[in-house]
């Protein structure tokens, strides 16, 4: 990892925060992206190798390309990608849906995937080199009700994850996906909008995955050797056994 250019997106919180130190502890140098640059600011003071802030939401097309070409030179030859910005908002079935919380699905966790990947992928592609790591979900995997537009946004990273890794694959670029069941972020409490009671009870009486469980597996993922991809990952607690099926204690 030392002096490898790394970025994150969605690094203000959770999953991304905890993959910016665990990286950041092997060596590695960031380019740290999200939309609350004082959450960026607060996260960069603590780490001890050399990073970089991009504040943008990566739903906002024009912005994503010009911020990422506007990378200093020391960071804008970028190896590994960490696609990890995206969000649930909302649970409730189709009829009742608020096209807001599906436009901010499709925005954030589909198209500002890809234009982050296009924007970034360049420099990869001229130096026929570089690793494109996308958090996807279970819910990617498997639709459960009342998530059909966030279920589908993560079909879509998947299926965009297979396809780069075919169209990428004569270009020496890895891909892979990672696909964790219950993580204990701010993930429920956005999807509820700042409903603790709510959130606090897709975790309860369960033991869920922590950021820095998924961030290991960003790590071991980013470490293999040149010649091993490690494509596809269905992360999940012990006490998850697919998306309705859970050990709760009670
Ligand atoms: C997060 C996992 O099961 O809450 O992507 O959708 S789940």
């Amino acid at each position: 990892m030392k002096g490898k250019k790394i970025m994150i997106t969605g690094a203000s919180s959770g999953i991304g925060w905890s993959a910016a130190e665990t990286l950041a502890a092997e060596g590695g140098h960031l380019i740290l992206c999200g939309r609350r640059e004082s959450r960026l600011k607060e996260l960069q003071a603590q780490l001890e190798t050399p990073s970089h802030l991009l504040v943008f939401d990566v739903g906002d097309r024009k912005t994503v390309f010009e911020k990422i070409n506007s990378l200093p030179k020391a960071f804008s030859s970028i190896d590994i990608l960490i696609n990890n910005a995206g969000n649930a908002h909302g649970l409730n079935p189709v009829h009742k849906a608020d096209l807001n919380d599906w436009d901010a699905m499709i925005d954030s966790n589909v198209k500002g995937l890809m234009y982050v990947t296009k924007a970034v992928l360049p420099s990869m592609v001229s130096k026929k080199n570089g690793h494109i790591i996308n958090l996807g979900s279970i819910a990617g995997k498997e639709v459960y009700p009342n998530g059909s537009v966030y279920c589908s946004s993560k079909f879509a990273v998947d299926a965009f994850t297979q396809g780069l890794r075919l169209d990428l694959n004569p270009l020496g670029i890895k891909v892979s996906a990672i696909h964790p069941g219950l993580v204990d972020t701010e993930f429920s409490k956005v999807r509820f909008k700042g409903d603790k009671y709510k959130a606090s009870q897709v975790y309860k009486e369960l033991t869920p995955l922590q950021a820095k469980d998924v961030a290991n597996v960003i790590l071991y993922i980013a470490q293999a050797p040149d010649h091993v991809n490690i494509a596809d990952v269905l992360l999940l607690p012990k006490a998850q056994a697919n998306t309705y099926v859970t050990n709760r204690k009670s």
